[in-house]
């Protein structure tokens, strides 16, 4: 499995740094929603789901976390702890999100609304998904 992370380009000078997210320039995809996890608790494992058509972008834009990142075949850890990288995760993908520092901010730029009935929150229904295609 390859884990793909962009490099956002850095628009910095002596005031500061800035990066901008733009659709489809940026994104490889249409932004409908975007959300952001913080104040995780110390331990925490969160995600535990893959999604059947959902992509994403997640960016640590403060603190880190690391993601465990799942085909069903293979497993690969990301590491997140620059507010310029963001980790892509397509679908089909089981994800859980971990090691978060005190004052990590997870951000997401999501590929569509909210949606329950996109969620495959059991793993053995996931590898069978994955499966049967
Ligand atoms: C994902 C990882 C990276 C909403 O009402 N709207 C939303 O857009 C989202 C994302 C969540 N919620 C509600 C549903 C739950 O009652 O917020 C609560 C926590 O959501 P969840 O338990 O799904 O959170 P995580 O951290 O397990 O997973 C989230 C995303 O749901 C998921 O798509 O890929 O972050």
């Amino acid at each position: 499995m390859h884990v793909v992370k962009y490099m956002f380009q850095q628009h910095g000078d002596a005031r500061g740094m800035l990066v901008a997210l733009e659709e489809r320039r940026d994104i490889p995809f249409e932004i409908k929603r975007v959300y952001y996890l913080y104040d995780t608790g110390q331990g925490v494992r969160r995600g535990f789901h893959a999604h059947k058509s959902l992509e994403q972008i997640l960016v640590c834009i403060h603190g880190s976390c690391k993601i465990l990142l799942d085909n069903g075949h293979e497993k690969k850890v990301a590491a997140l702890e620059k507010p310029y990288e963001g980790l892509y995760i397509a679908n089909d993908i089981w994800r859980e999100m971990y090691d978060f520092s005190p004052d990590a901010v997870l951000l997401v730029l999501a590929s569509d609304f909210y949606r329950e009935e996109d969620y495959i929150r059991d793993y053995d229904e996931f590898l069978k998904s994955i499966n049967h295609k």
